[in-house]
């Protein structure tokens, strides 16, 4: 092995990567300002349920909320028949967006190369700021205490030495955790393959009929056999179960775009379907964006014969809302039928950032 490549292994081997997750967001931060909430199943979706009328999805719920079956994405109805009894709250985006630009403000404070993924999460490189695993729990310590202290919210968080096994070590003690992964191929080993984000069902079903459900076997999979079944999303899932992604923690100022993409269960050409993919794609991309704008908004798909087209619209100013978002994301779905299609995408590009000023009014 040359000194170049030695040098490049050497430097992310070092890295040290956090990722933060706030516990329940929209439910904490409403029993947060309504203390006689606690310690209740508390349910925020949709614009609330009214004499047992619901309509709606839930967006989150309280932990106690969760030992009745109920999760994010649930139909409000649903949720309601699981647990009558518990307390129905609107969603008050507002709010939570201004908790959130807090939230956020406080973690730039620790690390400047911080990014943030969506309205309660964030990875931080603090590379720069540690020396050892030790001196990291000691500083993510730090950061659960500052956010408790300024905000009266708790949050999970993960240390690693790259970004997927941070953002599945935060999620793996919530909530109030604190992971840190000094040997990750030991910390991935028994995990289900589903703890990797981005798997779902379609991924685990073909890693099954390869035998493979937990992440240790994906580890010690031949690559090129994951590749020939799952094309290069194969070669990024050897990579998180090897614990040598090296994916970087880009700051929001430096991100030239940002996309979401799925693959669907069946192929299909039915245009309502694509269409609710798109604009559940576009409500996903519109969480991450936050105090991002964009002008350019494109549609990827792929279709049944795995070739891959793109259109894309380029807006005169920069946009930041959600309707504008999914109204393109439409109309561009709408221009690339004719075959059956396997995935989709949107992404934004041309992205600006609002100001502090304005990422608080926002
Ligand atoms: P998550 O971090 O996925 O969930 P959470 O913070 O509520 O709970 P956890 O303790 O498991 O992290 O999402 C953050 C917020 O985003 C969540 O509070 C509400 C919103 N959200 C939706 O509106 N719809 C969704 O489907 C999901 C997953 C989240
Ligand atoms: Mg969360």
């Amino acid at each position: 092995m040359n000194t170049i490549s030695l040098r490049v292994r050497d430097r992310a081997m070092r890295r040290i990567i956090l990722h933060v997750d706030m516990d329940s967001f929209f439910s904490a931060i409403e029993m947060r300002e309504h203390p006689e909430l606690r310690g209740l199943p508390v349910v925020v979706g949709g614009s609330g349920v009214e004499a047992g009328k619901a309509r709606g999805v839930v967006s989150t719920c309280s932990y106690e909320a969760r030992k009745y079956g109920i999760h994010s994405a649930m139909a409000l109805s649903q949720a309601y028949r699981l647990c009558p009894d518990a307390k129905f709250l609107p969603v008050n985006m507002d709010l939570y967006r201004r908790v959130s630009a807090e939230i956020m403000d406080i973690l730039r404070t620790y690390s400047d190369k911080m990014e943030q993924v969506s309205i309660d999460e964030a990875f931080l490189d603090i590379t720069a700021k540690v020396r050892d695993w030790t001196e990291a729990r000691v500083y993510a310590e730090r950061i659960k205490e500052e956010i408790r202290a300024k905000e009266r919210l708790t949050c999970s968080i993960g240390v690693a030495s790259s970004k997927m096994v941070a953002k599945i070590a935060s999620d793996f003690n919530k909530p109030d955790g604190l992971t840190v992964v000094e040997h990750a191929r030991e910390f991935l080993a028994e995990l289900p393959v589903r703890s990797i984000p981005g798997v779902g069902p379609k991924t685990e079903m073909v890693l099954k009929q390869m035998g493979i459900t937990r992440i240790g076997q994906l580890a010690s999979t031949d690559v090129q056999l994951l590749v020939s079944r799952l094309g290069k999303h194969g070669e990024q899932l050897y990579r998180i179960a090897n614990g040598t992604d090296e994916s970087e923690v880009v700051p929001e100022r430096d991100r030239k775009s940002l996309s979401r993409e799925r693959t669907l269960m069946d192929d299909t050409d039915d245009m309502e379907t694509l269409e609710r993919h798109v604009e559940e794609l576009a409500e996903e991309l519109h969480r991450a964006l936050k105090c991002l704008v964009f002008k350019t908004v494109t549609v990827k798909v792929k279709y049944s014969d795995f070739r891959v087209v793109t259109r894309s619209k380029t807006l005169k100013t920069f946009h930041s809302d959600l309707d504008t978002l999914k109204q393109i994301a439409r109309e561009l779905i709408r221009q690339m039928r004719g075959a059956k299609i396997r995935l989709v995408g949107v992404r934004v590009a041309r992205l600006a950032m609002l100001d502090r000023r304005q990422r608080r009014l926002a």
